[in-house]
């Protein structure tokens, strides 16, 4: 059985990763012929983004069956493949299970809209106020959190796509529907779910509306969601002791950060939460062009670090998915140091208390594609904001500015394969274009380069297998005030791990801090994005982005 503590996972987003049958659009058979790629990286997991019948508004965060697989992706016959093939290379498949919301075309809602009472109940309608929406919430994805049905006064709520109708998790029903699938996918095999922000699905019993928000404060981290976790954990995957879960959690706090993932409160093995990706929100908003706050950023992974730690919370390290921009464009210089800064960023994330996640094409350093016609865009929340920016008079230009750096479409182009057409990834033509620089970045050049990104990630999955201080240490803080560095301790025992990181290209000097006494331990540096590292500890002249870890 794999312990998630010191496991790594891999996420796959199946439609941008491997075309196996040239549609131009990724699926299973594709994920199933990498998987001696992924072995060779070392991962323990798979994360699969949603593959269900959808009518992909949202790619497949749209779910019309929970129990079928979108012909577009394969057949359940093939899932069944991939699954016992990973577990021949000792990997274990991981599903994303969206909850909050299904897809305006699932069965459920159909028959509410016709007016089956029962399913009504299975979502969240409201009369109209004065012929307003029910409340003056706002989609996450731009405009009213409320639809209107045709011909009637009624509204439904919709915290996303005004096709993500919200499910009622009040109604018992409704749990033990959700129940009953996840049985359904724990029954073929699977060992690991992914929660898709599950910390909204609780809304509160009135609804209200928000006079200084979007309404996000009354269903973020809701009245009843612990209950239901600790329920959903009960019925489903805390039965067996071998599944893991990851819940995502939207706009959440470390206090039910760390009741979602403290062991004794039995819902589930860990969170993400995005705090520490907002360093580059103007004024709070992400439709914006900001370089990112260094000083913001150390803040928040050092009180998330320490405040998991005290409450025994347990934290999924991530830099990367498929919301979000790619962090060696983001944070990183995807230009002069493109290898260095994005071996930089692993070590900084990945030796941090809690389980790391690889985004496909992180581990060869994918930056963003700069997309610079709004054709090339795919992303029903970028589509949106283009329309919603334009209404407020931003100019084209401008618009594409904040789309190249914010939208969900920067991590999600194919996947670098090789320098052949369209990146190795399909022999059709991609659903969406392919990044301008797969000729010098993709996986064939990264295996036959020992000095690549690729290799220094798998380094860090192995060093974890190696060194329990990786998984097990305590954190500790290391020169907060620093305007360049990053940088942390982990203690196990006698042990003491120490982690420097440069976040910029200018060079800069790292000085041990007096209250560290680093005379009676072996020292040895475990990883570096430089292979002549100083082992000078009390006094170190770091070189562009350069980065150390000493044991
Ligand atoms: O995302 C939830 C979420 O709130 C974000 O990360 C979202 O992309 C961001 O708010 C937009 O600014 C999850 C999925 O990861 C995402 O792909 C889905 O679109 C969303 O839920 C709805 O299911």
């Amino acid at each position: 059985m794999k312990d998630f503590k010191n496991s790594v996972v891999y996420q796959i987003y199946p439609k941008s990763f491997y075309d196996s049958n040239g549609d131009g659009f990724g699926d299973l058979n594709g994920v199933t012929k990498k998987l001696d790629y992924l072995k060779e990286l070392g991962v323990d997991y798979i994360w699969l983004t949603p593959f269900y019948v959808s009518p992909q508004n949202d790619n497949g965060y749209d779910v019309a069956d929970y129990r079928n697989i979108d012909p577009a992706y394969g057949s359940m016959n093939d899932f069944e493949e991939l699954v016992q093939a990973a577990k021949e290379r000792n990997i274990e498949i991981m599903l994303d299970m969206v909850f909050n919301h299904t897809s305006s075309e699932h069965e459920w809602f159909q028959k509410a809209l016709a007016g089956d009472k029962k399913y009504k109940d299975y979502y969240i309608f409201k009369e109209s106020k004065d012929g307003e929406e029910p409340t003056n919430w706002i989609s996450k994805f731009g405009g009213s959190a409320w639809e209107k049905i045709e011909g009637s006064g009624e509204y439904y709520l919709h915290l996303f796509d005004k096709t993500q109708p919200d499910l009622n998790w009040e109604n018992v029903q409704v749990q033990k529907e959700i129940f009953d699938i996840v049985n359904f996918w724990i029954d073929k095999g699977v060992k690991g779910f992914r929660l898709d922000v599950i910390n909204l699905i609780s809304k509160p019993d009135q609804l209200e509306n928000d006079e200084n928000g979007d309404g996000r404060r009354f269903y973020t981290d809701g009245p009843r969601i612990h209950d239901y976790l600790k329920k959903l954990n009960k019925e489903t995957f805390g039965k067996t002791e071998d599944i893991i879960t990851v819940g995502e959690m939207s706009s959440t706090s470390i206090e039910h950060c760390i009741q979602y993932s403290n062991p004794e409160q039995k819902e589930l093995s860990m969170v993400f939460n995005f705090h520490h990706l907002k360093i580059d929100y103007k004024d709070g908003e992400k439709w914006s062009v900001m370089d990112f706050d260094f000083m913001a950023l150390k803040n928040i992974l050092d009180s998330w670090q320490k405040g998991m730690q005290e409450g025994n919370g347990w934290n999924a390290l991530f830099w990367c998915n498929h919301d979000q921009p790619r962090i060696v464009s983001r944070i990183g210089n995807d230009q002069e140091y493109h290898k260095e800064s994005a071996k930089m960023l692993a070590t900084a994330m990945h030796l941090l208390r809690g389980t790391p996640y690889i985004y496909q094409g992180e581990e060869i350093g994918m930056p963003n594609p700069k997309f610079d016609q709004i054709e090339q865009y795919r992303d029903v929340e970028s589509l949106n904001y283009y329309e919603i920016l334009k209404s407020e008079g931003v100019s084209e230009s401008d618009i594409i500015k904040i789309l190249q750096s914010k939208s969900r479409d920067n991590s999600r182009t194919p996947m670098q394969w090789d320098d052949s057409n369209h990146a190795g990834f399909t022999t059709g033509t991609p659903w969406i274009p392919t990044g301008k620089d797969f000729i010098e970045i993709n996986v064939e050049s990264a295996l036959s380069d020992q000095n690549s990104v690729f290799y220094h990630y798998k380094k860090l999955v192995q060093l974890r297998k190696q060194y329990d201080i990786i998984a097990e240490g305590d954190y500790e803080s290391l020169i907060m005030d620093h305007k360049n560095i990053f940088a942390y301790a982990r203690n196990l025992g006698n042990q003491k791990l120490i982690v420097i990181n440069n976040f910029y290209a200018n060079e800069t000097i790292f000085n041990l801090p007096d209250n560290i006494d680093i005379t009676d331990y072996k020292r040895s540096i475990l990883i570096s994005n430089y292979d002549d590292s100083s082992m000078d500890l009390n006094e170190i002249h770091l070189r562009p982005y350069e980065s150390i870890c000493y044991l």
